[in-house]
């Protein structure tokens, strides 16, 4: 599985001309080779190289089988023994990745790197990400089962008069007793009002009858992620807040039923959004449809009016609109799907149609 990941950006990189590239953000550290301290990863013409130091070395020798760990110890800085085992091995050209490089790391290397090029890169092993394989997709599978079971616990816990907080921390002890080994992302709790905010902290605030509740929430397991939200109503319903409900519920079915392979990820966007424009709730809905969803919880692509390219088989995305008014409050639906060549998988199993507390 490593080797063929690593086989895959090799490839990359031989296309566009580098002899070999520093790795340094954790998660692609993570999918090219397991590796889970801190430290270096390169990806060299001859040697694939971990640099780590010792608080790592063990772990990571068990974990990493194929690569060659190196202890990074105090009698040089990192950068340093960096650039001395790159040049011993012939590296002339390195490709960094810009968006994670920090300019204090940049400036390390460039004191060090005499005779290496350094060239800024991007998204090339994000690239890669994209398109998951069976352990990958196996893994965020069990993470959404784990994010529905704790939906229907939370469900019987949600009532008037238990704050947004109670319901945050609720959802992250029952994800984490169910086998979580984390959050895929700070827990979003948006009450009443609040729920006109799309990314709404947990607040002190108490649930009271009449409020709509908006809940987006993930887990994380085997170092990958999941992404739901459900929106839910205390009480009886009146027509408007129905009204909004069904028109995010429907715009929400419509894009699902556009995903496949070889879609433009603009177009399923864009059969969301103009429906809800339709409704007359366009300026109510300002943020993308959806994004990938892997080792990251917002990773490529994104389902966007600006997102690029079209969807693969194997991509694994959320589909997300929502329609906020400000002062009156706000919903959403979200739901993970894998995306296939004749439609989409859909791993949320939480039912859709309003729910009644
Ligand atoms: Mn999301």
């Amino acid at each position: 599985m490593y080797r063929t990941r690593i086989s895959n950006l090799r490839k990359k990189l031989v296309d566009e001309g580098f002899d070999s590239m520093l790795i340094l953000k954790p998660e692609n550290q993570y999918y090219l080779c397991g590796f889970d301290g801190e430290g270096f990863l390169v990806i060299g013409k001859e040697r694939d190289i971990i640099l780590t130091d010792f608080r790592y070395v063990e772990e990571t020798k068990s974990k990493t089988a194929d690569m060659e760990v190196i202890e990074l110890k105090y009698d040089v800085t990192p950068y340093e023994k960096l650039a001395h085992e790159l040049m011993s091995t012939g590296v002339k050209k390195i490709a960094v990745e810009r968006q994670y490089l920090t300019l204090k790391s940049y400036e390390e290397m460039k004191r060090f790197f005499n005779e290496i090029d350094i060239i800024s890169t991007e998204n090339l092993v994000e690239e890669l990400r994209t398109v998951k394989d069976e352990t990958e997709l196996d893994f965020i599978k069990q993470a959404q089962s784990i994010t529905d079971k704790t939906f229907s616990h939370i469900l019987d816990y949600i009532r008037p008069g238990v704050s947004e907080n109670d319901i945050a921390i609720e959802i992250e002890y029952f994800m984490k007793k169910s086998g979580a080994d984390g959050l895929a992302f700070p827990t979003i709790v948006a009450s009443g009002p609040r729920s006109s905010l799309p990314h709404g902290k947990p607040t002190a605030r108490k649930l009271e009858v009449g409020d709509f509740l908006t809940i987006d929430f993930g887990a994380k397991f085997n170092h990958y992620c999941s992404d739901m939200t459900r929106t839910v109503f205390l009480g009886k319903l009146d027509k408007e807040k129905e009204r909004i409900y069904n028109i995010v519920l429907e715009a929400q079915k419509k894009a699902l039923e556009h995903i496949k392979a070889g879609v433009p990820c603009k177009e399923v966007d864009k059969i969301a959004r103009e429906y809800i424009e339709k409704k007359g709730f366009g300026q109510n809905f300002g943020h993308g449809l959806g994004h990938g969803v892997g080792l990251e919880v917002h990773e490529a692509p994104r389902l966007s009016p600006k997102g690029d390219g079209c969807l693969l088989p194997g991509m694994v995305v959320t589909v997300e609109p929502g329609i906020y008014v400000e002062g009156f409050g706000g919903v959403r639906i979200e739901d993970l799907v894998i995306v296939t060549n004749d439609g989409c998988i859909n791993l949320t199993q939480s039912p859709k149609d309003i729910i009644c507390l």
